[in-house]
């Protein structure tokens, strides 16, 4: 466990900061460069990984993926794609998205490149929205030179997909129907990065435009959208907009300022409309140890104005409203969660689960719909040193609705527990206790019953 956990108390303290903290969206490990994508009613989240002991410089091996429907619980599915995959990348698991396409679902991404000791961007391609990823190509899509990273799929109104990309130059190519081509016709074409297009903000060059890196496309209303961190060192982020998927781009202003607090030196957006309502994905340093390339996605809330622009949008830790509730008459993966405080999840045989699980630790799931009277609870737990499950109703410290002990063999097995019967919409919170200092158990999966 690296994230300091008595780092994690005195910062959540007192417990009530937590009942309102929706950002960052994920606490069990260090994510960036958010990249959301909606699929049969459902908001999948593609995240690169910081990992826990980068300290001077990225340490990124793995791309992860996460869904929800409500915008507050996420579900964890692991790893999506790691530079193992890839027979030709070593390091720098940059930024990425997802698109889908004709049953399949591409995943862009960018790398190092082994041989040519450079950046480039791949494809990976699965049935599945969660993967696993396969590299389609068994080779880069792009290699040119250290510029080639952050790659963001746009499919247009008529089928022609755009891939942008590029730190500092942005450019772009037409993607072919199979997406793991382009036209070569066209080839790749550099977008003039001027004030116009990209604003003034440039600090080391004022003749040249804002633009950093990060695009990302968006439509809406006929209108095309161009998001990108700008300035510099430290990264805010601004738009420009265009009636053409190619531009020429107008600059039309910042959407969120450098974070101050809580920040990190670089930032990343992601804009999606889901459910009627418009999200912007973005990236700060503000969990427990974190910083600069121990990162954390955030999202927040916010409406275009009447004339079709993007607001300025201020960082918030509340996060965002639900949009739904959540059934616990079906099985519930432990891993989708509100918020969390000190566990992780670990991957294993493909099955996933709430690992980590130490004295005082606790999950939160908000917005759980005990519809007319729920009064059962059944957990897939797993001992490993032992310890009590509490089912808490709406905090920390709220109404004990019953209490599982997990003292078994360390074999999964099921376990369960009747309370009063409970009604209406509350959060849970799983409140982990135990004697050891140790791990205590491992937590698959729950449910509730009337
Ligand atoms: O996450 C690594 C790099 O930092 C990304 O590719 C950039 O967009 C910046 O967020």
């Amino acid at each position: 466990m690296t994230i300091n956990k008595i780092t994690c108390l005195l910062l959540w303290l007192p417990s009530t900061i937590s009942l309102i903290a929706q950002n960052p969206v994920v606490q069990t490990y260090y994510t960036a460069d958010p990249a959301p994508m909606v699929y049969d009613d459902v908001m999948y989240m593609y995240t690169t990984h910081d990992h826990d002991t980068a300290k001077t410089f990225f340490r990124m091996y793995d791309w992860r993926v996460y869904s929800t429907s409500d915008m507050v619980n996420w579900r964890d599915h692991g790893t999506a794609l790691a530079l193992a995959d890839l027979d030709w990348a070593d390091d720098r698991a940059w930024a990425a998205q997802t698109v889908f396409r004709n049953g399949k679902f591409y995943f862009y991404i960018c790398a190092h490149h082994r041989e040519l000791n450079q950046m480039a961007i791949g494809v990976a391609v699965s049935d599945k929205p969660t993967g696993p990823f396969k590299d389609a190509l068994g080779k880069p899509l792009i290699t040119q030179d250290w510029g080639d990273i952050d790659p963001t799929v746009f499919i247009d109104d008529d089928g022609q997909a755009y891939m942008y990309w590029g730190n500092p130059q942005l450019q772009y190519v037409k993607l072919n129907e199979d997406m793991v081509s382009y036209d070569e016709e066209v080839g790749i074409v550099k977008v003039p990065v001027t004030p116009a297009s990209f604003g003034n903000s440039n600090r080391k060059n004022p003749e040249r435009g804002g633009y950093v890196e990060g695009p990302w496309l968006h439509k809406q209303d006929d209108l095309y959208y161009l998001l990108y961190p700008a300035g510099g060192i430290p990264e805010h982020l601004a738009y420009s907009t265009s009636e053409n998927p190619t531009g020429p781009w107008t600059y039309q202003g910042k959407i969120m300022e450098v974070i101050e607090e809580g920040g990190a030196f670089t930032n990343h957006p992601g804009l999606i409309n889901y459910k009627g309502h418009s999200y912007l994905f973005y990236h700060n340093g503000a969990l427990p140890g974190g910083g600069g390339f121990t990162r954390s996605v955030c999202v927040d809330e916010f409406q275009f104005t009447a004339d079709g622009k993007i607001p300025m949008i201020s960082p918030t830790k509340e996060g965002v409203k639900r949009v739904d509730v959540l059934d616990p008459l079906e099985w519930v993966e432990a891993e989708t969660i509100a918020y969390s405080n000190g566990v992780k999840t670990t991957e294993s045989d493909g099955e996933i689960f709430v690992s980590d699980i130490h004295n005082g630790d606790y999950i939160k799931v908000q917005a759980v719909d005990f519809g007319k009277g729920c009064k059962q609870f059944e957990g897939k737990l797993a001992s490993i040193n032992g310890g009590r499950l509490e089912i808490r109703l709406d905090s920390v410290e709220g109404a004990l609705l019953g209490t599982v002990d997990v003292t078994g063999p360390g074999a999964w097995e099921t376990l369960s527990t009747s309370f009063k019967k409970t009604k209406g919409v509350h959060d849970i919170y799983f409140v982990f206790r135990g004697e050891s200092e140790e791990a205590l158990f491992n937590f698959d999966s729950w449910k509730l019953s009337k």
